[in-house]
C-alpha cells in the first residue's frame, strides 16, 4: 500500500512538471548579418547585441498570452551578400521565427524586406542605412537607426562648413550602401561649393587602392569621401600614406567608424585625418550608453565595433510590442511595434509611418591617439 502511494506521488510530481511545461511557450527571433567574410567582425558585434538581449529577457519572467515565455535567437549569416541574405531570411519565415533583428547590409537588407513582407514576419535593422529601405512602405520594415541621407549629408556640411574644404575626390565600393552614401555625400557637397575632383570605384573585396588613389592625388584634393566599409577604408588609408597623402582629410559614414579600423589601418598616422559619421548618439550621450557598453565589454570583450547598442535594443523592441500585444503572432503584435515608443539604451524608439525612426540624431567621430572620440 505505502509502495502504491510512492509511485502515486511520482506520478502526480511528473504531472505536474508536464503541465508546468505545457505552459512555457518558445519565441524565436532571428538575427542575420555577416559573421563570416572580412565584415564578419560587425556581425558578431550585431549578433552579440541581440544574443544579450535575448539571455537578458529570459531573466524576466515575461509571460504573454498566459504562456511564460522562453525566448530563443535564431542566427543566420548572410556573409554581407545579398543573395545569401535572401536565402536566410527565407530560411527564418520557413521556420516561423516571430520577428527578425537585421540585416547590417544595405546590399543584403533590401532583398530580404520583400521577404519578410511576403511572409508577413517584421524586421528590425540597427545597421543597414540606404534610404531605399523603406521606401517601398512595407508595414514590416522597422529602422532604428539615422538613414544615409542624415550622414552624408551631415559629413558634407562638415567638411564646408567647419573645415573649408573646396576639392573633394569621391570613391564607393558600388554596394548599395558605399554607392548611396556617397551619392548623397556629393549632391550635398556640391551644393556647399565643393568642387567633386574625382571620382573613383572600388568593390567590397578590393584590398588595393594604388591605382585609384594615384589618379586622386594627381587632382591634389584636400579631402577624400569613401562610400564603404572598413575592410577597404583599413588598407585605403595605409596607402594613402604610403603615396604621401598624409594631409587629406578621409570622411567616410558609419561602415567605417568602426573600433576595428583603427587596427585595420596598421598604425598610419592617416587614421587622425578621419572624420566619420554614425545614426545615433555616441554611447556616452545614449540614454542607457554607458551602463550598457561596460556590460557589453565584460560579455564580449574586444568585439565591440558599431551597432551592438542598436541589435539589443531591436530585440528588446519585438519583446516589447510581443508583451503590450499579449500575442507574438506578427498579425497582431506588426501593429504594436509600428506605435512603439519604447525607452530604449539608444533613443525613445518611436517610428514614423514609414518604418523609420523619428528624430534620429546623428554624431560625427575622429580618431584621437588612434582611439574613435566623437566631436558632438
Ligand atoms: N550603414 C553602413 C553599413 C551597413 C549598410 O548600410 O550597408
Amino acid at each position: 500500500m505505502q509502495m502504491k502511494l510512492k509511485l502515486t506521488a511520482a506520478a502526480v510530481l511528473t504531472l505536474v512538471a508536464g503541465a508546468v511545461m505545457a505552459q512555457e511557450q518558445v519565441i524565436k527571433i532571428g538575427h542575420v548579418g555577416p559573421v563570416s567574410g572580412p565584415q564578419a567582425h560587425y556581425g558578431k558585434d550585431n549578433e552579440n547585441g541581440s544574443r544579450m538581449a535575448i539571455e537578458e529577457l529570459n531573466t524576466q519572467n515575461i509571460t504573454i498570452n498566459g504562456k511564460k515565455i522562453k525566448w530563443e535567437i535564431q542566427a543566420e549569416d548572410d556573409a554581407a551578400d545579398p543573395k545569401q541574405g535572401t536565402a536566410a531570411a527565407q530560411k527564418l519565415c520557413d521556420a516561423k521565427v516571430a520577428g527578425v533583428v537585421g540585416h547590417l547590409n544595405s546590399g543584403t537588407t533590401i532583398p530580404a524586406s520583400k521577404v519578410y513582407n511576403d511572409c508577413g514576419i517584421p524586421h528590425v535593422t540597427g545597421a543597414a542605412t540606404n534610404p531605399a529601405l523603406t521606401k517601398p512602405g512595407y508595414k514590416t520594415t522597422f529602422r532604428i537607426i539615422a538613414n544615409d541621407l542624415a550622414l552624408g549629408a551631415g559629413l558634407a556640411n562638415y567638411a564646408a562648413d567647419a573645415l573649408k574644404l573646396k576639392k573633394i575626390a569621391v570613391i564607393d565600393d558600388r554596394t548599395a550602401y558605399g554607392q548611396g552614401v556617397a551619392d548623397v555625400f556629393k549632391a550635398t557637397a556640391k551644393k556647399k561649393g565643393i568642387q567633386i575632383v574625382d571620382e573613383q570605384f572600388t568593390t567590397d573585396k578590393a584590398t588595393d587602392f594604388m591605382a585609384i588613389l594615384t589618379a586622386i592625388k594627381s587632382k591634389n584634393p584636400d579631402g577624400v569621401f569613401f562610400g564603404g566599409m572598413d575592410p577597404q577604408a583599413g588598407p585605403m588609408l595605409r596607402q594613402m600614406e604610403q603615396l604621401g597623402m598624409a594631409n587629406v582629410k578621409y570622411f567616410g559614414g558609419d561602415g567605417i567608424c568602426t573600433t576595428e579600423i583603427a587596427k585595420l589601418s596598421g598604425g598610419a598616422k592617416t587614421l587622425g585625418n578621419v572624420v566619420c559619421a554614425e545614426g545615433g548618439a555616441s554611447i556616452q550621450k545614449m540614454p542607457g550608453g554607458t551602463a550598457w557598453k561596460a556590460k557589453y565589454d565584460a560579455k564580449y570583450p574586444g568585439q565591440f565595433q558599431v551597432y551592438s547598442p542598436y541589435t539589443y535594443d531591436a530585440t528588446m523592441l519585438l519583446a516589447d510590442a510581443m508583451k503590450r500585444a499579449n500575442s507574438w503572432d506578427p498579425k497582431v503584435y506588426i501593429p504594436k511595434l509600428a506605435e512603439s515608443n519604447y525607452k530604449g539604451v539608444t533613443s525613445n524608439i518611436q517610428f514614423e509611418p514609414n518604418g523609420e525612426l523619428k528624430n534620429a540624431a546623428i554624431t560625427l567621430y575622429v580618431y584621437k591617439d588612434g582611439k574613435k572620440t566623437p566631436l558632438n
